[in-house]
């Protein structure tokens, strides 16, 4: 048996660290790594399901060609690459190579992605994406703000005295974290979540309070005005390091008792969270990404940031904002922030973009030319992007697709080629994280079963059928080998990073801060913190200080606020296949309140209806008293099949800044299924 440690690459917080044991090329234990300090308990239940996953016999292992009858018929991975190579080339010729989509989604992080931008870089451009699905507003919040989006090292939660968990639900998305929350509060750190529903994370807080979706602007807002009101901050922090504090303190106009009637939290709770703020420092708030998926949600971000601002807990211990650490973020160019921005002046290989909020009405009616391909891996973006069903048309009328999965997911059925992919062990790589501030390497422990290519080989393959004429160190030569040589040289320009010393276990990011900030010094254009930012104004037409506008939604005809957030036993549409999943953990379904059950004569387990006016699902109905009247939650990555596919009832709106999905703005009604018979 040979064990290496290993690394988890899921897009999610916590990339944990584990120990992997192999036996003739099949997974056979794996183990928590205790040198990683983020991450000293092993995976979540989805990294143990690695040992299903690998070897699923549901796994897609060679490639498969859309017969006419619409059904999927195994060929080679030859015969599929020269198809593939011939389909792209007569497209580039007829069209120009932007006629061909090229969308990567964040199914598997890692440096040795950066291949795939090289061969559509060498085909001569491509359409891709602009925008992002996920955090995307607020990453622009804090930069606008801080100057870099970083924050302290997990374990210092342990040193705050107050733990305010906004919008972020950890005991299902970055367990890890919760236990560095446990421990603060036996230290006696109060613990408080600020989220709609009754959340995990809740339960274990000493303080719920539950907005209405989308106001908590005006929330932090109106306490913001009572510390300012009742002189709870810090006016030296402001003073030394603040600017627009006045302009900031001008345009507050929301009391505790207007936001009580905007929000629904009694201004009781706003002036008793106020003095905690002001009084029970160091302060750490954790605000997450399900809360900035709204119009406003940029805003949001700068509002509640304001708090941190105001009563100077930032750059100390036990204080911060911790939104995301990019600090060992450092090899995701895909995912940066400022590549969000198709102008952005960054060496961009693609001249032209459609954003992944609008995806499907953006192929549609790309002209000059149209789009004819599309090319996916690593995503599922028929299940996953805002207004799916337009995806969906948009997709079916392409000429060609290619779908790089592991799975037949929705998205994958609707391939013309499927080319099988690789997962987490069957590849070297190197991986950051948005969360921990460790960057770790990622081993090849078993090799690719079937037919299965990593995409950097698949790209070989194909830029020498197609004749393109590639640079070997953007393109290396198959084999793991190769990719290993690729990372050496990839790594060099960080000094204190090695391929060698990677490959004994995590590695802190090179300068990592382990307390975010503890230089004061803030890479904003005044070199302060920006309360107020003419570029917040200048770049996306919004008050150049943290403001609230409410949402936009149409109560009468849908009165509930349809929410999607994410779950314990998922990575967005990823292993809920999975045996160990379905056995352990509660099936997903649509949650809503006794009252809004009992008024619509729903009972858990009944199918219901849902919809509104860009169409309607149907799926399993649980009646919950984690979620208010006025509520309705179904998880997103939930598979067609399984009744999932919430994205079908929302709309591809922005959010205020950066470019993100507001998916949460989304209103709906529902009804038993059977009621039209
Ligand atoms: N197990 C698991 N972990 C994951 C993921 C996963 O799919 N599964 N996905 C990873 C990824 S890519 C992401 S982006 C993160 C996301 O993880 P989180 O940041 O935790 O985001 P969500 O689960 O989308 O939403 C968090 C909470 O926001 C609440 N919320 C929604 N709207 C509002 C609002 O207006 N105000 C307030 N106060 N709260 C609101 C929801 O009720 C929800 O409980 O998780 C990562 N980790
Ligand atoms: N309604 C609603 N929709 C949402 C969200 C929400 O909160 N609500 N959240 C949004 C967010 S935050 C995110 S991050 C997105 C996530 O959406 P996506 O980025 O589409 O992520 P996944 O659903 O995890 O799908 C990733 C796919 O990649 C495949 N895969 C894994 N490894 C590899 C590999 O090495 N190569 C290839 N080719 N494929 C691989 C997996 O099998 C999986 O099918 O969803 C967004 N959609
Ligand atoms: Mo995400």
């Amino acid at each position: 048996m040979e064990e290496f440690i290993t690394v988890c690459p899921r897009n999610c917080y916590s990339t944990c660290s584990f120990t992997v044991q192999v036996e003739n090329n099949i997974i056979k234990h794996i183990y928590p790594y205790p040198g990683n300090l983020a991450t000293p308990n092993g995976p979540c239940i989805k990294g143990l399901s690695y040992i299903e996953r690998t070897h699923s016999p549901d796994r897609i292992i060679h490639p498969l060609r859309k017969t006419s009858t619409g059904k999927f018929k195994q060929i080679t991975a030859d015969e599929a690459l020269e198809r593939i190579a011939e389909k792209l080339l007569s497209l580039r010729e007829k069209f120009g190579p932007q006629s061909v989509l090229f969308y990567r989604g964040s199914g598997m992080s890692g440096l040795v992605n950066e291949i795939s931008n090289s061969f559509w870089k060498g085909f001569g451009g491509a359409t891709t994406t602009y925008g992002n699905l996920c955090w995307p507003a607020g990453l622009e919040a804090v930069r606008l703000t801080l100057g870099t989006v970083k924050h302290n090292v997990p374990w210092d939660i342990e040193n705050a005295k107050t733990i305010i968990i906004w919008g972020k639900n950890p005991a299902e998305t970055n367990i890890q974290e919760t236990a560095f929350i446990a421990r603060a509060r036996e230290k006696g750190s109060k613990v408080i979540v600020i989220d709609p529903r009754r959340t995990l994370t809740a339960d274990h807080a000493d303080l719920l309070l539950s907005p209405k979706p989308g106001t908590d602007g005006a929330l932090a807002l109106a306490i913001a005005s009572v510390l300012i009101r009742k002189n709870l901050i810090d006016s030296h922090f402001i003073n030394s390091f603040v600017k627009g504090f006045n302009d900031f303190c001008a345009s507050l106009t929301i009391s505790p008792e207007d936001c009580e009637k905007i929000s629904g939290i009694p201004a009781g709770n706003i002036y008793e969270l106020a003095d905690i703020i002001g009084l029970e420092g160091p302060v750490t708030i954790i605000p997450g990404y399900g809360l900035q998926r709204h119009i406003n949600g940029g805003q949001t971000i700068r509002a509640i940031l304001s708090l941190n601002i105001l009563t100077g807990n930032i750059g100390k211990p036990g204080a911060g904002f911790n939104y995301a650490n990019l600090q060992s973020y450092i090899f995701d160019t895909v995912k940066e922030p400022q590549s969000y921005y198709p102008d952005a002046g960054q060496d961009f290989p693609f001249r032209r973009t459609v954003s992944m909020t609008n995806l499907g009405r953006d192929i549609s009616i790309a002209k000059d030319p149209p789009l004819k391909g599309a090319w996916i891996e690593r995503g599922n973006p028929i299940l996953q992007s805002p207004d799916s069903g337009t995806v969906r048309k948009s997709f079916s009328d392409l000429e060609f697709v290619v779908v790089v999965e592991q799975f037949m997911t929705d998205t994958a059925a609707m391939a013309d080629i499927i080319l099988p992919a690789r997962d987490i062990f069957e590849q070297s790589d190197i991986i950051g994280s948005y969360w921990s501030p460790y960057v770790c390497y990622k081993p090849a422990v078993i090799t690719c079963p079937g037919e299965v290519m990593p995409e950097s080989e698949i790209y070989y393959r194909l830029a020498k059928k197609m004749g393109l004429n590639m640079d070997p160190g953007l393109l290396p030569e198959p084999g793991n080998d190769n990719i290993e040589k690729w990372l050496e040289t990839r790594i060099k320009g960080y000094s204190s990073l090695t391929l060698s010393d990677l490959k004994k276990g995590p590695v802190l990011a090179p300068g990592l801060q382990e307390i975010a900030y503890n230089d004061m010094k803030f890479e904003t254009p005044s070199g302060k913190i920006e309360l107020f930012s003419s570029e917040a104004h200048r770049k996306w037409g919004i008050s150049p200080v943290p403001g609230y506008s409410p949402l936009e939604s149409d109560n009468e005809k849908y009165p509930l606020c349809f929410l999607t957030p994410n779950i314990a036993g998922r990575i967005h549409s990823q292993f809920g296949n999975l045996d160990l999943i379905r056995t352990t953990l509660q099936e997903p379904a649509a949650e809503l309140s006794p009252s809004d059950a009992k008024s619509r004569g729903i009972f858990t387990g009944d199918q219901i209806r849902m919809f509104n006016d860009l169409g309607e699902i149907i799926t399993t109905a649980r009646i919950s008293h984690r979620v208010p009247a006025g509520i309705i939650v179904l998880p997103n990555g939930i598979w067609l099949n399984e009744g999932g596919g919430g994205n079908l009832l929302i709309a591809g709106r922005f959010t205020d800044i950066g470019m993100g999905a507001a998916f949460h703005d989304t209103q709906v009604q529902v009804e038993k299924a059977d009621k039209h018979g």
